[in-house]
């Protein structure tokens, strides 16, 4: 069933706000992790050693079903930001003609955090929260922090570890590496110094949106030491369905198409269509594109392990730093009156249909960790569907604000207060490949993914149907065998939401 937020009970919400002084709304801090699939002990990932964000999960609500709207960096987190679909805001790439085209257009709406600001916050970004360069200071109290220019790509110089972290060029960047350092010789660790250090030193009346974003495990996988000891990859962690699903064309899972200028340089060519064969041993171009990981061919199981290890090493990495940032904001006092809100911009695949990495519209690659942890909420699980998209009304009514009218997504207060409650039947994402020539549409239904790919012309390239129940590795599509089925998700796609 779907629950419409009704226009009385909107209403009630916006009198509710008004009715509240400023400086009583609750601090918001929200942490977000970039390329982080749900690999944590509180999604039942048995790889995973992440005790602080169990923590969390255990305080607050964790979403089991939440889903991005875009798998890319930049156009999921305009979407969260905005409240806009990635669709509506049309933005796809990363470059500074996307930015302009963003920031010249009527899609440039108040963003969230300029919603809060604008609301009486103090706000503040530290790290990674809009794509690197994509900061709007207009959202924040004071600019942006956000560490050096092309700080994804810092590593530590092997020949010294000792010496300062750097930066890395593009393309000669090694895929991981494990110095023995101390935390805060590499990005994550200092990042959270700084927010402590304002934690301790802060004396604003005003409530507080601190977004902290934090850039690991995107690529390079680049942790200390110490978290790479924490794991021991074996057989049981390469993935049960490392080839795509049978028959289905390489334009739904084939995600190397953002890498065709990079790939020519070093004299590989990536096909518009290649055939199966060509874009398995061709696909995760992302990762393929830093050093020490064959520029073509399937990955061996040894390698599969170690980018396994040193992914989960990074995602203990970023766990350890939550935990500080967290007793942080208890010993400052305003941990009781603080919404902690914990998600990441899109899923990952280790090797799961053949691809590493994002950009795909399959359970994989749009499966989000999401938990909210709000004052005065209970604490539990929830299977309701929920989207990115969905965090910016959400917080309206957390903060008891009244919601801006452009947004698209679904408050998930009624979530929040009971996890046995759903605001949505689907949550869709979008994908746009090849600057266009396909665009695929995907929906998650209670039970059902369902994919449809179109070329420029508006023909249908792909359409897929999975049954997560039966089948939540997505190997068997279901458009031949259940017409019925397949007819009523597209009709449900076709519709919008
Ligand atoms: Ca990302």
């Amino acid at each position: 069933m779907r629950i419409r937020t009704g226009h009385f009970a909107g209403v009630l919400i916006a009198m509710a706000g008004s009715a509240l002084f400023a400086n009583d709304r609750p601090n918001v801090l929200m942490i977000a992790i970039d390329d982080l699939r749900p690999m944590l002990g509180c999604y039942g990932d048995p790889r995973a050693v992440t005790p602080n964000i169990d923590a969390l999960a255990e305080e607050g609500m964790l979403f089991e079903r939440a889903y991005c709207q875009y798998s890319k960096c930049g156009p999921s987190r305009l979407s969260l930001m905005t409240g806009l679909k990635p669709e509506t805001v049309g933005v796809y790439g990363h470059g500074d003609r996307d930015v302009a085209r963003f920031r010249s257009g009527d899609r440039n709406v108040v963003t969230v955090a300029e919603w809060l600001k604008n609301h009486g916050y103090e706000t503040r970004s530290f790290g990674k929260i809009d794509h690197d360069g994509w900061s709007q200071l207009r959202d924040w109290s004071e600019p942006p922090s956000p560490g050096r220019e092309g700080e994804m790509l810092e590593i530590v110089d092997e020949a010294d570890p000792s010496a300062p972290s750097k930066i890395a060029e593009r393309w000669d960047c090694p895929v991981m590496q494990s110095p023995d350092v101390p935390d805060d010789r590499l990005f994550a660790g200092r990042m959270t110094n700084e927010v402590i250090a304002e934690f301790e030193k802060r004396e604003d009346e005003r409530p507080f949106f601190y977004a902290v974003g934090f850039r690991r495990p995107h690529l390079p996988f680049v942790a200390p030491k110490r978290y790479f000891d924490l794991h021991e990859p074996d057989g049981s962690w390469l993935p049960r369905n490392p080839e795509p699903p049978g028959g289905v064309p390489p334009v739904s899972w084939f995600s190397s198409d953002g890498y065709v200028g990079g790939a020519k340089k070093i004299g590989i060519l990536i096909p518009v269509r290649p055939n199966r064969q060509q874009a398995i041993l061709l696909n995760g171009y992302e990762m393929r594109s830093y050093e020490g990981v064959r520029n073509l061919g399937i990955i061996e199981k040894a390698d599969q392990l170690k980018l396994q290890q040193a992914y989960a090493a990074c995602v203990s990495y970023v766990d350890a730093q939550i935990g500080r940032l967290l007793e942080a904001l208890k010993k400052s006092g305003k941990r009781e009156n603080t919404i902690v809100l914990l998600w990441s911009d899109h899923g990952w695949h280790l090797g799961e249909l053949s691809v590493w990495g994002k950009m795909t519209n399959y359970e994989t690659g749009t499966h989000v960790p999401l938990i909210i942890d709000a004052p005065g909420k209970p604490s539990g699980r929830t299977a309701s569907l929920a989207g990115l998209i969905d965090l910016y009304p959400t917080l309206c009514d957390l903060t008891g604000l009244e919601k801006p009218p452009h947004l698209e997504g679904a408050s998930l207060l009624p979530v929040l207060d009971d996890p046995d409650a759903t605001v949505r039947d689907r949550v869709r994402s979008h994908y746009v490949r090849y600057n266009g020539k396909f665009t695929g549409d995907s929906i998650r239904t209670d039970r059902y993914r369902y994919q449809l790919w179109k070329n420029s012309e508006g023909e249908v390239e792909s359409e897929e149907l999975y049954d997560l129940v039966e089948d939540p590795l997505e190997q068997s599509n279901l458009v031949k065998r259940d017409p019925d089925k397949t007819m009523e998700h597209r009709l449900m796609l076709e519709a919008g939401d």
